[in-house]
């Protein structure tokens, strides 16, 4: 952009020079000046009718590109209206820039209605929090913001912008010099080490997350595997892996605490990559906070910053083993598309069938997936995103991101029908934005999941008051209309054979889609 530049108008400038090319937006009679130089041909903006959708669909850019996406939130009340999305995607070691408007420096000692404290707000959930206050150094603010963004892992900036600010004229700009996000490299003495354990024949699992759940990391983990006969697992929950037929197949850690104890039971290992020995979600009266068993040792190949595909090569060298030797492959397998009733077992057979080669799932599938997905392993290769922050409502929106970031991917998003209704304003988005994403709802009318934890936590048998806050289906969701009120076409299913069909047939078509599967 030539001609005067304002502040508003440098920062999305720096933005854009730095990488951050799209921002998710919600603006407010503060950011009218940055909204007037979102119009810039450089910078894509996408408008959210709820922050947590700009927030989590910033995440969903972030886990497909891995760089940042920007949002704009109006005042403290739009950032706490993103800050539970923002939670998921710090979890998920996702980068963000947050550009929070502000009054002007002169009108805040009034105290007018929007003020707050956005700093208190944006602290607990930022890496790094800033408040711009002179057009003249916003843009080495935002550069910076980018930069912290951009390290890995993922980190949250968020630059509060003040009205002033915005639209005072940049008289000389301060611009720092762009400086290359590096990942560090391991120690050769702990990777020697883990070499050695790996060699001892006792049993070992090696934990991958983050960037060692694709690429070549992952394929070089296959090598150490098959080389050793280490095993490779995950964490319950992964920001983005790259699985399916013919990529190395990892082995995930069950959720029920019970049950990863008796699978992580087998290993006197555990070998860490970018990521910590496993910990149950939640505790339980009678229950363990770790899941090994006692005795097993943790060893960290990669920390969460390390360059884990770097630690796999040197891993691959202090084992003798070629780099090119060969690895894990997971077979395709021949699912026979299911018939009969929808229930967790026939669903996966039918997402196996159904899922297109190089579609990408988003899952909040909750009870309905949660102990059947393992059934997808073998579809055509894709990648399957979870939420790593527990709060619900994050996959409508990080769906939305990721058809963005990937428009000529088919992406699928599977949701429970109390999970959708945090953030359902995301099919909006879908729609003006004419994206790839059929989102399929599981309505079973109710918060299955709590139902079980009730039970789990030993609450004893709940009363009706207990019960009326785990049941959804009164009022029952019309998910259909819900669907068209925001021109998303839609189709109900009660029956493994027209799920099947109606995943087969939305995937095909350009734009969003809505499955309601009646369960
Ligand atoms: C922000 C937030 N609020 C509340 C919860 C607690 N919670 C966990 S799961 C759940 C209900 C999920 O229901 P649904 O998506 O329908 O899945 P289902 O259990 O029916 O499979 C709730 C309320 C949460 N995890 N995050
Ligand atoms: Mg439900």
């Amino acid at each position: 952009m030539t001609g005067p530049q304002n502040g508003a108008t440098t920062l999305v400038n720096t933005l854009v020079d730095n990488g951050v090319d799209i921002c998710f937006a919600n603006p407010g009679t503060s950011e009218m000046h940055f909204l007037a130089a979102l119009d810039n041909p450089r910078m894509r903006s996408v408008l959210c009718l709820f922050e947590g959708v700009a927030t989590g669909a910033a995440d969903g850019w972030y886990r497909m590109k891995e760089t940042p996406a920007s949002t704009l939130l109006h005042l403290g009340p739009g950032l706490a209206n993103g800050l539970a999305n923002i939670h998921n995607a710090k979890r998920a070691s996702s980068g963000m820039v947050n550009i929070v408007g502000e009054h002007s420096i002169s009108h805040l000692k009034y105290n007018p209605p929007l003020s707050s404290d956005i700093e208190g707000l944006a602290r607990p959930l930022s890496h790094w929090v800033r408040r711009a206050d002179s057009a003249d150094t916003i843009a080495w603010d935002a550069s910076q913001a980018v930069q912290v963004a951009s390290e890995h892992p993922g980190k949250i900036s968020t630059l509060i912008l003040p009205g002033d600010v915005s639209w005072r004229a940049v008289e000389a700009a301060v611009v720092p010099p762009a400086r290359p996000a590096t990942r560090k490299a391991p120690l050769q003495a702990r990777i020697d080490h883990i070499a050695k354990v790996l060699k001892s024949g006792e049993s070992a699992m090696i934990i991958l997350a983050n960037r060692a759940t694709r690429g070549r990391a992952l394929e070089l983990a296959g090598k150490v595997a098959k080389a050793t006969g280490a095993r490779l697992g995950s964490q319950f929950f992964t920001a983005r892996i790259e699985r399916g037929a013919g990529r190395t197949p990892i082995e995930r850690i069950p959720y029920a605490v019970a049950q990863a104890s008796a699978f992580l039971e087998g290993f006197q290992h555990l070998i860490t990559v970018e990521t910590v020995e496993p910990v149950a979600f939640f505790s339980y009266p009678d229950k363990p906070s770790l899941m090994k068993k006692e005795g097993t040792s943790v060893h960290a190949l990669a920390e969460a910053d390390e360059n884990s595909e770097l630690a796999f090569e040197m891993l691959l060298d202090a084992l003798g083993v070629a780099q090119d030797a060969p690895s894990l492959i997971q077979p395709a397998l021949d699912t026979v598309p299911p018939t009969g009733a929808l229930n967790p077992i026939s669903i996966a057979h039918a997402l196996a069938v159904a899922i297109p080669e190089n579609a990408i799932v988003v899952d909040e599938s909750l009870t309905t997936g949660r102990e059947s997905m393992g059934l997808t392993m073998g579809a055509a290769p894709h990648d399957l995103i979870n939420n790593m922050g527990g709060s619900i409502g994050y996959s409508t929106p990080v769906a939305t991101g990721v058809a963005l970031a990937c428009p000529d991917r088919p992406v699928i998003c599977m949701v429970g029908d109390g999970s959708a209704m945090y953030t359902i304003q995301s099919l909006w988005t879908q729609a003006r934005e004419e994206l790839n994403i059929t989102t399929i709802i599981f309505a079973n009318n109710s918060y299955a999941i709590l139902k079980a934890e009730y039970a789990n936590m030993g609450a004893g048998k709940p009363g009706p008051q207990a019960m009326a806050m785990i049941d959804i289906g009164n009022p029952r969701i019309d998910w259909l209309a819900m669907a068209t009120s925001m021109g998303v076409p839609s189709v109900a299913v009660e029956t493994a054979e027209d799920f099947t069909k109606a995943l087969a047939d939305a995937v095909k078509e350009p734009g969003p889609k809505l499955i309601e599967v009646r369960l």
